[in-house]
């Protein structure tokens, strides 16, 4: 009897898709309305990812696995029910953060706020989670600077944030070092939300500052679709920049309607066109970190619905690289990429004076080179097409 055919856009351990803690077990509070599903231990939490299938690893800020005001034997508990679920649902920890927001001593930030005290303890508490990250085996260590900002400029020093924010980073370089963890740190830029204004904005702005630490070799960035689309930015040239530099250590995908809130929506969920265009970026430079999906589902679903909000997450990504295939492979796409890209002996492949003076001598026909035809029309028609289903 033939074997049934397996569903192409099944996921599998192998395609390395992440949930978090936070992001299955999102209760649905928002700021307007108290919770609408009810909360999910730890053990729970990784049950659910196990019946969705195909998860490769869970990840958690340091209070979602262990609450902020747990005992020793509290948290010793929640920590043996927490490995028992993950060997069960054979699924690894493979990032680890800190919760440097929930908590109000952080009201003002972190390792910018004003107080001195403050700081210190946001040190503290960043190197007992990237203990705890390190005990489930965590290689990335994110850093999400949540309340590392302002309302009002009168109340910090921004240039101050940043040298603060450099000497925490530093500061946990070393200790990483010391303690033999291999984290590797990917920062999250987001523009706003919950503060007014949350500095490095953006991923550009990380990927300028990471060059000024003490290890800029240890650190890189975790990139979200729904943080640069709040920014109006385009995700995929943002996560092109980190990809070239060397630094797309982790990604956050998920989805995000312009000029909203921060919806976390599940990932290509709006904007079908952007989500290909990243995993085309993602699948042609081979990426081979973490795809871990920062989203959570509908304030209306129940759990039932949230392991289908998981499954869908996944399986988008998958539906999207077998379309990435599809472009890679498609004849009328290729010959037109191959029209597009002109090559020419009058462009020096390097400086050198010969080749300034050649350069300098050469005659083009400006008015010929500009008539060269640019069928981009065609092209994006034929993308959107093959989006659509239709070929
Ligand atoms: C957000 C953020 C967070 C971070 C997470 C990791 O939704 O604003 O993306 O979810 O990714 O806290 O530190
Ligand atoms: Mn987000
Ligand atoms: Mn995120």
């Amino acid at each position: 009897m033939a074997k049934k055919k397996q569903d192409p856009y099944t996921p599998s351990p192998a395609d390395h898709f992440t949930f978090g803690l936070w992001t299955v077990g999102n209760v649905g509070r928002d700021p307007f309305g108290e919770p609408t599903r009810p909360a999910l231990s730890p053990a729970e939490t990784v049950d659910l990812l196990g019946k969705a299938g195909g998860v490769y690893g869970v990840n958690f800020h340091d209070n979602d696995l262990v609450p902020i005001d747990a005992t020793t034997a509290e948290s010793e508990r929640i920590k043996k029910d927490f490995r028992a679920a993950l060997r069960r649902n054979k699924i690894k920890v493979p990032m680890a953060t800190t919760n440097l927001f929930g908590d109000p001593v952080f009201k003002d930030g972190a390792f910018t706020s004003n107080d001195a005290d403050i700081r210190a303890y946001a040190l503290q508490k960043t190197m007992r989670a990237m203990e705890l990250g390190a005990e489930f085996g965590a290689k990335v260590y994110v850093m999400w600077g949540g309340r590392e900002g302002a309302e009002t400029d009168a109340a910090k020093d921004p240039v101050l944030a940043v040298k603060r924010s450099r000497d925490a980073l530093n500061f946990l370089c070393k200790f990483n070092i010391e303690r033999k963890f291999g984290y590797r740190f990917a920062l999250e830029a987001k523009p706003n939300e919950p503060r007014g204004h949350i500095y490095n904005a953006v991923t550009g702005s990380y990927l300028a500052f990471i060059a000024t630490l003490d290890h800029p070799e240890m650190v890189g960035v975790n990139p979200e679709f729904a943080h640069e689309q709040m920014a109006g930015l385009n995700f995929v040239h943002q996560v092109a920049a980190a990809l070239e530099a060397g630094k797309l250590f982790h990604i956050d995908l998920n989805d995000q309607e312009p000029g909203r809130y921060d919806q976390d929506f599940r990932f290509a969920s709006v904007n079908y066109k952007a989500a290909f265009f990243l995993v085309k970026l993602l699948v042609d430079y081979k990426y081979k970190g973490m795809k871990h999906f920062d989203s959570h589902a509908y304030r209306t679903s129940d759990h039932k619905d949230v392991i289908e909000f998981a499954r869908g997450s996944m399986r988008n990504y998958k539906i999207l690289e077998a379309k990435v295939r599809k472009f890679n492979n498609d004849r009328q796409i290729q010959s037109l990429l191959r029209t597009i890209d002109r090559q020419s002996s009058n462009l020096p492949g390097g400086y050198s004076s010969r080749a300034a003076k050649a350069l300098l001598a050469t005659e083009f026909d400006r008015r010929k080179l500009a008539a060269r035809p640019l069928p981009y029309e065609k092209l994006d028609q034929r993308v959107g097409e093959i989006l659509m289903g239709v070929v």
